[in-house]
Order: structure tokens, then sequence, then C-alpha cells
């Protein structure tokens, strides 16, 4: 049998370059050697508010990425976790494990709850119906970009505590970061990982973004004072966009060295847009197409959950057993 992956996005704004290159690029190439569940984790989003229509309309838009980008919903299976009632069953067993100073400690926790007037029980409890997410599956590998580490470390904790506490159970999951594109920067502050909840429309570029707009966003990007790039000296300003030109390219350092060192910064930003442009426009056009087939994205994600279904209630119902809770076997 295949080893399994398991990873998730949230439904919560538009899909970016980060998103692409840190997660979904390897999502597609995990395909070939690993059983694949791809989720869109809408339990997730609503830990803190989202418009019921947008996050609705939402769900579907970042589904039909998934398949824009390369998953094939023949081989492997596309989820939302809402509609697998077995990932909030698990979360709850799970949260009766996990200490809250575990919770507390969490980096986005103290983040997202610093930028909040009142911070919700569900963002704390985040990261344990994420390792709920995971251990359902009996996952081997998680593909994830850097800001998710901390998260996966912690899900271990929590299977390790649980295998202690109440005999092997679960599956200890490892961590898969791109080589390249594991922490994308944000453009007008490359300081700060890209993200979909950042303001500003320079921010970021997202996968729908039409050419125009990559164009002056890459253009109008932060570099530093140097008038060309030099890899010696250069700020992460012009490091974080010869990333994301390597990370699509997959070209290898001598090559990435030879391309741009003494580029001028427009030459070298030009460069970067076009690519990004190039790489994004199939992605584009085949999202288009699967918004245009109708029924078609509703049948894809039907049939995952009931592909994933029996597998999920395999667990719940071995969780169960082990807790000593009412179980129907
Ligand atoms: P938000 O800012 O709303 O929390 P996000 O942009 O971080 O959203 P997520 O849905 O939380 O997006 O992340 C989906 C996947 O994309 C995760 O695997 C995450 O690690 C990865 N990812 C997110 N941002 C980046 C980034 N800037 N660089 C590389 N990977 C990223
Ligand atoms: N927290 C993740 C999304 C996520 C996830 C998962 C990723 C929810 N459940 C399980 C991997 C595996 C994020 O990207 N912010």
């Amino acid at each position: 049998m295949k080893p399994r992956v398991f990873s998730g996005v949230q439904p919560s704004g538009d899909l970016h370059i980060g998103n692409y290159l840190g997660a979904l690029k390897n999502w597609v190439r995990m395909q070939s050697g690993y059983e694949c569940i791809y989720c869109i984790v809408d339990l997730h989003a609503i830990t803190l508010y989202q418009d019921p229509a947008e996050l609705r309309a939402k769900i579907e838009e970042v589904a039909a990425l998934f398949l824009a980008v390369g998953i094939d919903p023949a081989v492997s299976s596309i989820i939302v976790q809402s509609s697998v009632p077995a990932h909030a069953e698990l979360a709850w067993m799970l949260t009766c494990v996990t200490p809250v100073g575990w919770l507390q400690r969490m980096t986005q926790f103290k983040a997202k709850a610093a930028s909040q007037d009142t911070v919700g029980d569900g963002l704390l409890q985040y990261p344990v119906l994420m390792a709920a997410d995971i251990l359902l599956y009996q996952a081997h590998i998680v593909p994830v970009g850097e800001d998710q580490s901390q998260h996966l470390e912690l899900t271990r904790d929590i299977a390790q505590r649980f295998n202690a506490l109440y005999g092997d159970t679960f599956v200890m999951p490892e961590t898969k970061l791109p080589e390249v594109g594991a922490r994308v920067m944000g453009l007008d502050d490359p300081e700060t990982k890209m993200s979909k909840s950042a303001p500003g429309v320079g921010h970021g570029v997202a996968l729908l973004d039409p050419p125009d707009a990559i164009r002056k966003k890459i253009m109008r990007a932060t570099t530093d004072s140097n008038p060309a790039v030099d890899f010696e000296t250069m700020g992460p300003g012009v490091r974080n966009l010869i990333n994301i030109f390597q990370a699509f390219t997959d070209w290898p350092d001598e090559q990435i060295r030879a391309h741009f060192s003494g580029l001028g910064y427009g030459q070298a930003k030009k460069q970067v847009a076009e690519m990004v442009i190039e790489s994004l426009r199939p992605i584009q056009q085949r999202h288009r197409e699967i918004v245009d087939e109708p029924g078609y994205l509703p049948g894809v994600l039907k049939q995952g959950a009931e592909r994933v279904s029996p597998i999920a209630n395999e667990t719940v119902e071995l969780v169960k057993k082990r807790m000593g809770l009412y179980s129907r076997s």
C-alpha cells in the first residue's frame, strides 16, 4: 500500500503564489507516489469571522483551483472538511488529551489572537482540529509551508500523548517542506510572510490575478537601494523575488546565479513578473474551464467525501474503543 499524504488550505481569501509554491505545487508532485487526500478546511476558516455567502463561494473557488493546478480527482481525493463529520468528532476527543498550555504557546495563535477584540475558543483549538484532520487518516506525510511546522510538531505531540495514554493508535506524521518556496514573503514587506489575510493590494500575487495586476505588483515590490543583483549583498526583497522565480522554474542555484547576477532591478523584476504570468496562465485557463462546467465540481467533492469516509469512520471507531466510549462495533 502507498503511504498516505494529507494536507489542507483554508477557504478564507484569495489563494496566492505563497500557497502554491509552499504547498499546492508539492501536492501535485506527490500524487504519483502516494495516496493523497487534499482538504478545503472550512471549519478552520470560521475560527475568524467569515461572511457566509463569501465563504460558500470561496470553498468552490479553492476546489476549482486544486483541480486547476493539477490535482487529479481520479487518483487523489479532494474533500471539504465540514462534509466529513469525523473531523470535528475526532477533534473533540483530541482536545481532551491536549494541555491548554501547548495551545497557548502556538505563535500563530498569539499573532491572530493579538489582532482580535474577543478571542474565540476556536482560534485556540485550531491546531487540535488540524491534528484531527491528519490523524483521522493516519497520514504519513503532510506537505505544507514553513509556517505550519509548529502545528505539525504539536500534532505529533498530541498523537504521542494519546498513544501513551490509550495504546498505540496513531501513525506519527512527518512534515514535508519544499526546498525552495517554503516561505514566500510579502511583496510590499519582505519581512512578513505572504498571507491571504494581510491587507494591501501590493502584498501578494493571487493565483487568479490578471497579467497586468501581476506585472504592476511585482514591478512595485519593495527592494533595497543596490543598483543591480548581487548575491552577496542583496536585501530580503530581491531575494524573495528571485526565490519566487526559482520556485516556479525549479532551476538549480548555479543557473539562477548566472541568470540574475549583475542584472538591474528593473530588468530582474520584469523577468520575475513574466515568469509568474506565464506559469499562472495555464492554471487560470483550466480554472475557467472547470467553473464553466456545471455539475463537475460538486461531483468531485461528493466522490472525495465518499472515498475517504470509511477511513475516517474506522479511525473514529478505533479511538472510541480505545477511550472506552460507546462504540458501534
Ligand atoms: P492566512 O493568512 O489567512 O492564515 P495563508 O495565506 O497562511 O492564510 P493557509 O490556508 O493558512 O494560507 O495555508 C495554506 C498552505 O499554504 C499551508 O501549507 C501554508 O503553509 C502554505 N503557505 C501559506 N502562506 C505561505 C507563504 N507565504 N509561503 C509558503 N507557503 C505558504
Ligand atoms: N492550518 C493549515 C491548514 C490545515 C492543514 C490541515 C494543513 C488545516 N488542517 C492538515 C495540513 C494538514 C494552514 O495552512 N493554515
